[in-house]
Parts: structure tokens; C-alpha cells; sequence
């Protein structure tokens, strides 16, 4: 299937922002943006951007259709998302292969992100018969405490260009069962997925008898995005992205006293301690930093080894990266990411290949050491660069790997005690994710420590990557990354407004703090 009937089949093409790529013409054009495939530089397709008008049109339509869909039983509701996951679901391979063409991402991760969404939207259909509110003893006899969620209004929704799909999915399946209608402001490098799972929503809602539940604008930070976090009429504005960005959308949401749910950066450690399994850790890392070619914020940055394992785990590690870059004549895992074969795919643009270099030079100069890799592919078509593994210098000091470089860089240290490993971790900006590998129950607990002296990141696994959190718990980082926390446990309550009420069933007056009043 060509890109173009891929597109087609996805009812991307019948967007009427969408122009054929034949259309576009030598002479850009401000208007319109042109989808590139990373691994290829083959225009997919461009998208005429919306302007201030098509915005509002959009906006007016989501907030009239608040008015209606919070009217609706949530558990009708849930059968609307229900349908919404069965059709994503029907759609699983082509939506992939979109995702996989658009960003770059092996045909497997591509549609393991449209499996984000049908999971998540499961979890919003069984969600959708419970939103469950508190009952407390009042102090007061025959009184009644009690707490209701309810609607909380449109809601905005910012995504980048690394799951161009998954984030949009884990806001828009919760909010749309807790009866807030969704707009969706995708990232310029990603925009035809987010017409392709955009259409899917709003056909079937639209089948369904609700034709405003799903929206999405497609424009530029500065003439969108501005205009999105500084309208009042989203009560939510959910942003996934750089930290500087969180920075931007938190002071000005933040200014109209609005709320946000932040998803930024991460700086992602593993530390392996000295009676880890160190094969089990090895896999975990590969993953962790290679998989989706270091472009997740869950991506594994840093290695903080023990010092008794550190060499078989670091020969390991630079075996495995070997074998995927290729060495000695043979061929590497690193190339098409349609392929089976492929385990990296490119970067997303040549300027993430410029940082990449930038990092690796900065390293050099910082006198840490490239065990493997280090260098961007010139002869692929596409922006490839060599998954790459940085030892730092003995003392540790190594002020690059406190910075977030979206690119398979592995910056490796190494640790004698267990709380310098600890601090070594928590030592960053970011806090979204962390793991620990080890057999021990007590340097596990230290990393867990109830007090929260151990990890201060948002995840903290044990025996478990850092990367590849599955949808049923809360995801979501500290600090730096925003505070956030999006998709399981009870994230859903970022999605309503929080009522408490009490009821008097006696008749008769009575003040709460004992207060004797008249
Ligand atoms: C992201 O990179 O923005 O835990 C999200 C993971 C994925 C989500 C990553 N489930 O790696």
C-alpha cells in the first residue's frame, strides 16, 4: 500500500486541511506544512494550517457541544468510547503503520502506540460506570458529607511529536467518559496521525448522535498554541512536551488561574546494583535507551552500575549495541523502520541529528568516553544516527548527562554505595522515571523508602526498564517534568471539578466546629 492510499484508507485525505503531496510545490508556503517520513524524506502528504477563524469555529462548536455531551449518562458515554476503541482497534495496523511512517518509530512500537489507546479507552469504558465520589461522617448528627465528580468543560490537549498518537488517546478516552469534549493540538511533525485518530473519534461519536465531542486545530505554537492557553473557556489545558514549553503553558494558563497537567522532560536513570541480574538489566537498557531510538521522555539516559558489575555489564552492553549498529562487515538492526529486521529507526529531523552530534561532541570535551557508536549515518537517506553508550570519567563528572538530549545517547557511571547511586539518580532537573535492578529486598525498599527518600521520580521500578509504562497506572514525573499525572489509576480526576456537599436531614440548625452561634 502506497503512503497516499494508506492515507486514504485512514480518511485522512478527506480532511479538507489535507494537500496532496504533489500539490504542495517547490515553494513553501507558510500556510502549509509538510509531513516528512524521517527515515526517508518523502513528503507524505501537507496540511494547510488553521487560522485564527477555523480555531474559533472549532472552539465555539467544542463548547456548545460541552453543554450536551455532560448531559449524557456517563455510562452512554463509555459505549461511545467503547466504539471509538473498537474502531482504533480495527485500525490497529494501518494507524501503526502511519505513526511508523510519520515519526520514524519500528512498525512494533508504532502499533504498540495505537494499542495504548484501545487499552486506555477499555479502561475509560469501565471507568465510565463508576467516577466514584467519597462519602464521610459528618460531625454534625443527621448530617450528611459527601463528594461528587462532575464535568469539568472543554479541554485542551497539546502533543508532541514522539507518540503522536498514545498521549492524545490517554487525555481524550478519560476526559471524553468524564464528559469534557476535546480539543486536540497535535505537533507540526506529526499532524496527518492526528487527522487520521481524530476522524476515527468523531465519525463514530458523530454515528453515534454527538457530533462535538472531538476537535482538532493544526497550527503553529505561537499563532495556536498561544491562542489555546490563553483562552478561558478550556478550565484544562493537558501538554505534553519540552520543559520550556511546561514552562510557557504553566504561566499562562497559570495567570488565568486555570489548570494544567504537565508532561515534560525526564532524565531517566537505571542503576544496577552489584547483586542485580545482570543479563535481565542488560535487555532492559537496551530497550530502554535504543527503543524508539531514544525519543521517548521515558528513554533511559543514564546507568549508574556498582562498581562489582560494572565491566560484564558494560561488555554486555556494547556487545548488544555492536550487533545493532553492525560492525566488522555485518549488517545492523539500525535502518527502514518498516522492516522487521529494524530495531532503530531515524530521529525525527535533521536538527535532532545536530543535537545528537552536539552531545556527543560536548561529552568528548567533558572527557567522557564513547565505548560504542557516537557518530550520525550519512549513507541511509534518512536522519540516522549510532545508538551510543558514554562512559564518564572516574570521577563522575559529566554536566552533559544532566541535560535531556532527544537522541540514543547512554551516559554511563559507576557507584560504590547504594545512597550515592540514589543521589546520583535524583541528582537532575527532571523526575518522570527510574528503575533499580537488584535481587535484594532491602536495597529495593531503599529505592522505594515509604520516608521518600529514594527515588523522586514519578516511576520507580524495580527489575522493570524505565521506558514502556503500561496504561493502568498514573504516568507522570516530578519536578522538572511538570507534576502532571495522565492515563491510569485515578488521573481521571484532572479530567472533572470536585464537589463536596453537605446535607442537613434533621431540620434542625447545627454548626460544624461546635460553634454555638445565636
Ligand atoms: C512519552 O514518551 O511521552 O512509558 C510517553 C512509555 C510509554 C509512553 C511514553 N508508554 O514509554
Amino acid at each position: 500500500m502506497t503512503s497516499i492510499e494508506l492515507l486514504q484508507t485512514l480518511g485522512v485525505t478527506n480532511d479538507p486541511r489535507f494537500v496532496a503531496p504533489a500539490a504542495i510545490g517547490k515553494n513553501a508556503r507558510r500556510d502549509i506544512v509538510a509531513s516528512e517520513n524521517p527515515a526517508t524524506g518523502e513528503v507524505l502528504g501537507g496540511v494547510r494550517l488553521d487560522d485564527a477563524e477555523a480555531y474559533e469555529r472549532t472552539v465555539s462548536r467544542l463548547a456548545a457541544g460541552f453543554r450536551a455531551w455532560r448531559s449524557v449518562p456517563a455510562p452512554t458515554r463509555g459505549q461511545v468510547v467503547r466504539a471509538i476503541g473498537e474502531e482504533i482497534r480495527t485500525h490497529r495496523q494501518a494507524l501503526g503503520r502511519l505513526v511508523t511512517l510519520e515519526v520514524g518509530k519500528i512498525l512494533a512500537e508504532g502499533v504498540g502506540e495505537i494499542q495504548e489507546i484501545v487499552d486506555i479507552a477499555d479502561l475509560a469504558v469501565g471507568l465510565s460506570r463508576q467516577l466514584p465520589g467519597m462519602t464521610m461522617p459528618s460531625e454534625r448528627a443527621g448530617h450528611r458529607l459527601m463528594e461528587q465528580w462532575l464535568p469539568l468543560g472543554p479541554v485542551g490537549v497539546i502533543t508532541a511529536f514522539n507518540f503522536p498518537a498514545a498521549v492524545w488517546g490517554w487525555n481524550a478516552m478519560l476526559a471524553a467518559v468524564c464528559g469534557d469534549t476535546v480539543l486536540w493540538k497535535p505537533s507540526l511533525l506529526a499532524p496527518l496521525t492526528a487527522m487520521a485518530c481524530n476522524a476515527i473519534a468523531s465519525r463514530v461519536a458523530t454515528e453515534m448522535g454527538h457530533p462535538d465531542v472531538f476537535g482538532l486545530v493544526i497550527g503553529s505554537d505561537a499563532e495556536i498554541g498561544e491562542r489555546l492557553i490563553a483562552d478561558r473557556r478550556f478550565p484544562l489545558i493537558s501538554a505534553t512536551g519540552s520543559c520550556r514549553m511546561g514552562r510557557r503553558v504553566a504561566s499562562v494558563v497559570g495567570q488565568r488561574l486555570g489548570r494544567t497537567l504537565l508532561e515534560l522532560g525526564g532524565n531517566n536513570a537505571v542503576i544496577v546494583h552489584e547483586d542485580a541480574d545482570v543479563s535481565l538489566a542488560a535487555q532492559s537498557i537496551v530497550f530502554g535507551a535504543i527503543g524508539t531510538a531514544g525519543q521517548r521522555c521515558t528513554t533511559t539516559r543514564r546507568l549508574i552500575v556498582h562498581e562489582n558489575v560494572a565491566e560484564s555489564l558494560r561488555e554486555k552492553l556494547c556487545t548488544a549495541y555492536e550487533q545493532v549498529i553492525g560492525v566488522n562487515g555485518a549488517a545492523g538492526r539500525i535502518g527502514d523502520p518498516t522492516s522487521e529486521r529494524t530495531l532503530v529507526g531515524p530521529l525525527i529531523s535533521g536538527e535532532a541529528v545536530k543535537m545528537f552530534e552536539r552531545a556527543v561532541a560536548q561529552a568528548d570535551k567533558e572527557r567522557g568516553q564513547v565505548l560504542v557508536g557516537g557518530r550520525a549515518i550519512t549513507d541511509l537517506g534518512g536522519h540516522f544516527v549510532q545508538p551510543t553508550i558514554v562512559l564518564s570519567p572516574k570521577t563522575n563528572d559529566l554536566p552533559i548527562a544532566m541535560e535531556e538530549t532527544f537522541a540514543p545517547i547512554l551516559y554511563v557511571f559507576t557507584y560504590t554505595n547504594l545512597d550515592e547511586a540514589i543521589a546520583m539518580q535524583n541528582s537532575v532537573d527532571q523526575g518522570l522515571s527510574s528503575a533499580i535492578f537488584t535481587e535484594g529486598l532491602r536495597v529495593s525498599e531503599r529505592f522505594l523508602a515509604p520516608d521518600g527518600s529514594g527515588s523522586d521520580c514519578g516511576i520507580a521500578n524495580v527489575n522493570c526498564g524505565t521506558s514502556g509504562a503500561e496504561i493502568g497506572g498514573a504516568f507522570g514525573g516530578e519536578k522538572d517534568t511538570g507534576g502532571g499525572r495522565e492515563s491510569g489509576s485515578d488521573s481521571w480526576k484532572a479530567y472533572m471539578r470536585r464537589q463536596t456537599t453537605a446535607i442537613n436531614a434533621k431540620g434542625t440548625f447545627a454548626l460544624a466546629q461546635g460553634i454555638v452561634f445565636g
